[in-house]
């Protein structure tokens, strides 16, 4: 049965802050990244409603200083513009905002993986984050970001050289929003002659609005909407909170849309949202003159997240690890995925990891009980549930702040599965938005280690931008899994 796209996401899991382009016939669309590697994952689809990872933009060491960043640091916020036969990818990593990241590709979109986007070319002197791109009918590009002074955060703009990066005028605030805190994530559209100013404020969180103001140029004044904001679901009961950062579209029969970022709560007061922020898509009219927003226009197709993967191939995009490229600790061979101990620079155990993009689901890891291998259930460095094996010893941890729990098992036979659901929550756990269960099964059978509240492997818990991911590493020194496979059990 189809579904509204007010209530699904079109791309589930951590995958925020979309920004979206056209290409002839086919969307392209990229989300931020943060502390993982490969960064910036890239979508396509061509019809908005089905999307298919083609792959993630920075996937070499030297476009990005991958593995120096903590949790939710990284790659923020990029935006994703198609001009004159070459994609332009713009990004910042938040711990430097004193640059902008671009990237350029033209080709190679059939290519497993994508295509191969080039070294970045860095723009200094405008700062700040959330970088957009625009060019205006005589071809001039201007870079429009968040920046900040003291106290204050603003949406300014220069224009630059999209070849050489360099500035090619003075940077200029050219809104500072309604007033609500954090004017952020602006992109800017010229839309039959006027130009369209967008932006979220209020924050990332329950607050987070979107508003747009115009102007007859691309620098300004702009007019602030009369009713802004125009998309919000602050003080409502919608199952779709923190609505914001939106990116707007043409359909080639000139229709508009908007990909914006929405959470999924569940649990008791103050709710809990354990997938991250998510990808989400409305319909957009023009009504006098101004975008309005259509939050159930589309019906989305049913989605199935499930997968098998036996590690006899290349590493599916959906791959990431929390620091160092996932083929520094994890090497496919005739046995399956070999991985060794490492940490990556920020501390994270280096594995191969996947974001959580369904509310209930379970998870399986066949691995040799000789070896160490974990299933980790991560929020964060500091928040994470896993079940592990090593010398034929099953243990489950439970890591939240700086608590610590574990219970150990011996192990019958040569191979084992390592086991992570997330169930309804049970009452004992007082309405948390899930339950986790951490087992293992062994020739005896399945044997269950702990339950844990999910409440503590979500954002309102442990913080930050991110959300659950299905991490497999190696705790010490090494170990062989045959093959995973994560089942949904609730989209
Ligand atoms: C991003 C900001 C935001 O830079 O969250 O929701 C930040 N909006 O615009 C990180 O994802």
């Amino acid at each position: 049965m189809n579904q509204s796209a007010a209530t699904h996401p079109i791309i589930a899991g951590a995958y925020p802050d979309p920004s979206i382009c056209r290409a002839g016939d086919e969307y392209y669309l990229a989300n931020s990244s943060f502390e993982w590697f490969p960064g910036i994952p890239i979508w396509k689809s061509t019809n908005l409603v089905d999307w298919e990872l083609a792959g993630n933009a920075l996937t070499r060491t030297s476009q990005f200083p991958a593995g120096k960043f903590g949790s939710s640091d990284g790659v923020y916020a990029p935006t994703l513009r198609f001009h004159e036969g070459i994609f332009y990818l713009i990004t910042t990593l938040v711990e430097d905002q004193s640059r902008h990241y671009l990237y350029t590709a033209e080709s190679g979109w059939d290519e497993p993986g994508g295509p191969e986007w080039s070294d970045p070319i860095i723009i200094s002197g405008l700062g700040g984050i959330d970088p957009d791109l625009a060019w205006d009918p005589q071809g001039n590009c201007y870079l429009t970001c968040c920046t900040s002074s003291p106290g204050k955060y603003q949406i300014s703009q220069a224009q630059i050289d999209v070849t050489s990066g360099k500035l090619l005028s003075d940077p200029r605030i050219i809104w500072t929003g309604t007033g609500l805190q954090w004017p952020e994530g602006p992109h800017l559209y010229q839309v039959d002659g006027e130009w369209f100013l967008l932006i979220a404020e209020g924050g990332t969180e329950r607050g987070h609005v979107i508003c747009v103001a115009k102007s007859t140029s691309p620098e300004g004044p702009f007019l602030s909407h009369p009713n802004n904001p125009i998309f919000t679901r602050r003080s409502t009961d919608h199952e779709v909170q923190s609505v914001g950062h939106g990116d707007l579209v043409q359909a080639p029969d000139g229709s508009w849309a908007m990909v914006y970022l929405g959470v999924r709560l569940a649990g008791a007061i103050p709710g809990f949202h354990v997938n991250g922020r998510e990808t989400f898509l409305a319909g957009i009219d023009w009504v006098e003159g101004w975008p309005v927003v259509i939050p159930d226009r589309y019906a989305l197709p049913p989605s199935d997240h499930g997968f098998t993967d036996a590690f006899d191939g290349p590493l599916h995009p959906r791959w990431v690890s929390p620091g160092l490229p996932p083929g520094q600790s994890a090497r496919v061979t005739d046995d399956g995925l070999e991985l060794s101990q490492l940490d990556a620079p920020n501390g994270a155990p280096s594995g191969i990891g996947f974001r959580v993009p369904d509310l209930r689901w379970q998870f399986f890891a066949d691995v040799l009980t000789s070896g160490s291998v974990a299933v980790r259930l991560r929020q964060d460095e500091e928040h994470w549930y896993e079940v592990s094996v090593a010398n034929s010893v099953a243990t489950a941890t439970l890591r939240v702040g700086p608590a610590e729990r574990t219970i150990s098992r011996h192990l019958s036979g040569k191979e084992c599965t390592l086991i992570l659901r997330s169930v309804d929550a049970n009452p004992a756990h007082s309405e948390g938005p899930d339950t986790i269960e951490l087992a293992v099964r062994d020739e005896d059978g399945e044997h269950l280690l702990l339950q844990a509240d999910g409440r503590y492997l979500s954002t309102e818990v442990a913080g930050g931008f991110i959300g659950r991911m299905l991490l497999v590493h190696c705790p010490t020194a090494s170990g062989t899994v045959s093959s995973v496979r994560y089942q949904p059990t609730l989209g």
